[in-house]
């Protein structure tokens, strides 16, 4: 496979300043002719028309009117090009496609007799031959015909300017997206659906029609994303002054789909996964998740749409931002201080579970990488979570105020346009005076960098001195790093736990209670005065920084700052650092073979912390969940995932047994009757209340059984009902994990998404090994087709069940190795997600190492291998 460069960029050559579609929908042979209307771009010195074009057959080819012999171009595997074309060009273009033959869900595909479109990144090309590239943007004018019976919806980007029938059962309409756009960004449904629809006033006083189109049955599921969307068009308008620019905007939900969603103009394709939403069949967690991606997709609409990538290297230039402002969403839709901080630690949670990981493993890239083989591949967390620390720096760094500032400059500068990520930097820096010439680093370096503080304290000149080192790990391609630009933001605890004012040498402070410090050599030390006792210093408050940040704190400073700090982010945090040094040793001494305990004062923080009312349930949820195994991984050389399971189940059955009451108390008084409600103050009762019985079921009496049981059975509400047949899988009562889950099965086995969980909650359950996975997927249910019921399954087996999947034979990796090979006959975008289970292969104990280079070796040595699945593991093997 190729590998395409950043530095090899240059100007398309031909642009397109129109393009008229025609679709003769047909599952079996559907028709596309295209006109489009280009002119030769005076950037480029290259006069050759390059159309690229993939799975798609060209019928013909007109240039300005006349028929193109097939000699007057060449066609290749994924591009026609037309040489020595003229200034201005009228091509007409005819191709043939089939739709229901289409498993990668790329390009136009058919999804339960549906016509759906996906062509974020290159998928347009699997439709007609264009540039498909970001940096080529046209008006689009499209006109949908069908059979009208089977398709009575037709939809497309825009406006709807026509529609009527064509007498011979089938009929049309045309719709026309008055906005330049990306082919990207281009989108078509036909299909059978119902919608719930609503009239909606901007600000400004205009009416829009607002959608969500799904499946005929499932209207009593489309409130939520209804309401979300409405939020979100409100929080744009409130926080950064955006409107919506097109008076339709439409929410189209589709079962079988590669990601979370899509952006398209006007005419969003959500996986049904973050549409559809009822107390039945959808937890706290899921509402979440659609509020956030209704945002997302919302969002975009100026942070994409309207400005969007120069080329595919600038990805996060659009999705860091977006994930960014989703996050503000989130937090701001809470709308209280411990609730944006408890959405602030779920972000930090999934960096370090996900992206630090990414981070260090032989996929490691920059947030604006500088090559790629796949670009499919590059819709990581680095891109978009990474990518929104980077985003979020720059406002840590200039303010809110500042922010918006920058914000504002970079629409002004830039609406209209495929920009780059430099752009939005120097965008920031312009509209606040400041020079970000370094923080470029953010964009350009991979790996996470690592902040060791040290401290000194002066009792004599009441002074306390804070050194900051920073260093940056290798990463592939990559030997040496330069000093980052960080953000370390940091507060005094005094020994009565309160705050400090803070004077800092050199730093404009006012005696404010937390202060940005900026990190921008390999080492720097800052001075703090007036310092009159010897402080805890809380270092990275709000994680101000994707770093790991290292500091030798003493168990009493942990547990100060974990009973005291004002930052509620550091507060968790310390809770998170007792805890991971426990859990570290513990599973050296499982190793070891010795002897496990775990001290009392561990036990003595949890009580107090699970009994103080003081503090959100969510928050207090928070603070118990354990670090996860794969993050007790990642802080060792060398993994035995045996040890770190049996480690971490120990400490959660020791806490279990010590905390039982205060357990049983939390269980009861976080309890919430009445009608079902997904805000936050509720989710987090539930929240709290279900880690309580999770820790209630680890060695059940007849009591807990009961318990559970009870609220499997009464639970008014999805959250509940799937907590209390998480708690009874886990029990060890194969009795009632087994009647609970068949109960289960039979009240959901029409709602595909409640059946994911179910397939979901067994692969990751430590009782299920390999052969248990097998036989669950021979259940009539069980379809490697449908993405999100391939990763309910055997994702969650490779990547949440860690004991078994790591299993000493490698039967877990041989395992990986066959669905690997499966997935990408269908759908090569699924399968290299399912490859990167094995990132980190070498950093386990040398035995579990062979059997995983086996089965990298035995994927990597397939005869048609997708270049997707070939990047991925060509660079785990390198
Ligand atoms: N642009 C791909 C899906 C998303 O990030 O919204
Ligand atoms: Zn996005």
């Amino acid at each position: 496979p190729q590998t395409i460069y950043r530095k090899d960029y240059t100007p398309p050559s031909f642009l397109v300043d129109s393009v008229e579609l025609g679709f003769d929908l047909d599952p079996a042979r559907t028709v596309v002719a295209s006109r489009m209307r280009m002119r030769h771009n005076p950037a480029s010195t290259s006069r050759n028309i390059e159309l690229h074009g993939e799975h798609i057959e060209l019928v013909q080819v007109r240039l300005n009117g006349k028929l193109l012999k097939p000699s007057q171009y060449t066609l290749t595997a994924g591009m026609l090009t037309i040489p020595k074309a003229p200034d201005d060009v009228l091509l007409d273009i005819e191709t043939v496609l089939a739709p229901q033959d289409n498993t990668s869900l790329s390009g136009l595909y058919v999804s339960n007799h549906n016509f759906f479109t996906q062509c974020e990144a290159e998928g347009f090309r699997r439709i007609t031959f264009f540039p498909d590239r970001p940096d080529v943007m046209a008006k689009y004018t499209v006109m949908l015909r069908a059979d009208k019976q089977q398709y009575p919806v037709l939809l497309s980007n825009g406006n709807l300017i026509e529609e009527g029938d064509l007498g011979d059962g089938r009929h049309y309409a045309k719709w026309e997206d008055p906005f330049k756009k990306p082919s990207y960004l281009f989108a078509l449904v036909a299909a059978r659906l119902v919608c719930q629809e609503e009239r909606y006033t901007l600000k400004s006083g205009r009416e829009v029609l607002l959608q969500v189109w799904v499946e005929d049955g499932n209207l009593d599921k489309t409130d939520y994303a209804m309401q979300s969307l409405k939020n979100s068009i409100r929080w744009d308008e409130e926080r950064f002054g955006l409107e919506l620019d097109l008076d339709r905007f439409m929410i189209v939900a589709v079962g079988d789909f590669n990601m979370g969603a899509m952006e398209n103009k006007g005419l969003n394709i959500f996986n049904t996964k973050y549409v559809l939403a009822n107390p039945r069949v959808a937890t706290d967690v899921d509402y979440a998740g659609i509020e956030a991606v209704v945002g997302h997709e919302y969002f975009h609409n100026w942070t994409g749409n309207r400005v969007t990538c120069r080329d595919w290297f600038q990805l996060s230039l659009k999705e860091g931002l977006t994930v960014f402002r989703d996050q503000e969403f989130s937090a701001d839709m809470i709308g209280t201080d411990t609730g944006r901080a408890v959405t602030r630690i779920d972000q930090v949670r999934t960096l370090r579970q996900a992206q630090f990981p990414e981070d260090a493993g032989p996929m490691a890239h920059p947030v604006r990488p500088d090559s790629f083989v796949e670009i499919n591949n590059f819709y990581t967390v680095t891109i978009y979570e990474k990518g929104a620390e980077v985003v979020r720096m720059y406002q840590t760094l200039v303010g809110r105020d500042g922010f918006r500032k920058g914000m504002d400059l970079y629409f002004e500068r830039h609406d209209g346009q495929a920009v780059q990520c430099d752009d939005f930097r120097a965008a920031m820096a312009d509209a606040n005076g400041r020079d970000f010439t370094q923080f470029e680093r953010w964009y350009s370096q991979a790996g996470t960098p690592v902040v060791k503080a040290s401290t000194r304290y002066d009792a004599a000149s009441q002074t306390f001195e804070l050194t900051l080192a920073q260093s940056c790990p290798a990463t592939p391609g990559q030997p040496k790093k330069l000093p980052f630009h960080i953000p370390v933001t940091v507060g005094l605890l005094a020994a009565d736990g309160r705050d400090m004012p803070l004077h800092v040498d050199g730093v404009v402070s006012n005696g404010a209670t937390s202060v940005v410090l900026e990190l921008t050599q390999a080492a720097q030390t800052f001075r703090f005065t007036h310092v009159t006792q010897m402080p805890v210093p809380s270092l990275l408050r709000d994680f101000s920084a994707p770093v790991v940040l290292e500091y030798d704190y003493s168990d009493d400073q942990l547990l100060h700052l974990f009973r005291h700090d004002s930052d509620p982010v550091n507060r968790w945090e310390a809770g998170q650092r007792l805890a991971m040094e426990r859990l570290l040793k513990l599973t050296a001494a499982v190793a070891a073979g010795e002897t496990l305990a775990l001290d009392d004062t561990f036990i003595a923080a949890q009580r107090a912390l699970l009994a103080d009312d003081t503090l959100d349930a969510a928050f207090r949820e928070l603070a118990l969940i354990l670090p996860s195994e794969t993050i007790i991984a990642e802080r060792m050389a060398q993994v035995d995932p045996q040890a770190i399971h049996a480690a971490r189940q120990f400490m959660r059955r020791t806490i279990a047994a010590a905390l039982k009451p205060e357990l049983l108390v939390q269980y009861r008084a976080n309890q919430t009757p009445g009608e079902y409600s997904p805000d936050a103050l509720s989710a987090g009762k539930r929240a709290l209340k279900n880690l309580a019985l999770s820790y209630l079921l680890i060695a059940p009496g007849e009591q807990e059984l009961a318990l559970a049981q009870q609220q499997f059975d009464s639970a008014g509400n999805m959250t509940d009902r799937a907590a209390a047949l998480g708690a009874l899988i886990h029990s060890g009562s194969a009795v009632h994990a087994q009647a609970a889950l068949a109960s289960f099965y039979a009240d959901f086995e029409n709602e595909a998404l409640v059946v994911d969980k179910w397939f979901a909650m067994q692969a990751a359950a430590p009782a299920t090994d390999v052969q248990a996975v097998r036989q669950l997927m021979t259940h009539p249910a069980f379809t490697l087709k449908n993405p999100n019921r391939a990763r309910s399954l055997i994702f969650n087996f490779t990547n949440g069940n860690p004991s078994q999947f790591h299993a000493a034979d490698g039967s877990g990796y041989a395992f990986w190795a066959e669905q690997v090979i499966a997935l990408d006959a269908l759908n090569p975008q699924v399968a290299a997600r399912l490859a990167r289970s094995m990132d980190r292969w070498r950093r386990y104990v040398p035995a579990l190492q062979s059997h995983m280079r086996d089965a990298l070796e035995k994927v990597a040595g397939q005869a048609s291998l997708s270049n997707d699945v070939m990047e991925v593991v060509s660079k785990a093997l390198a």
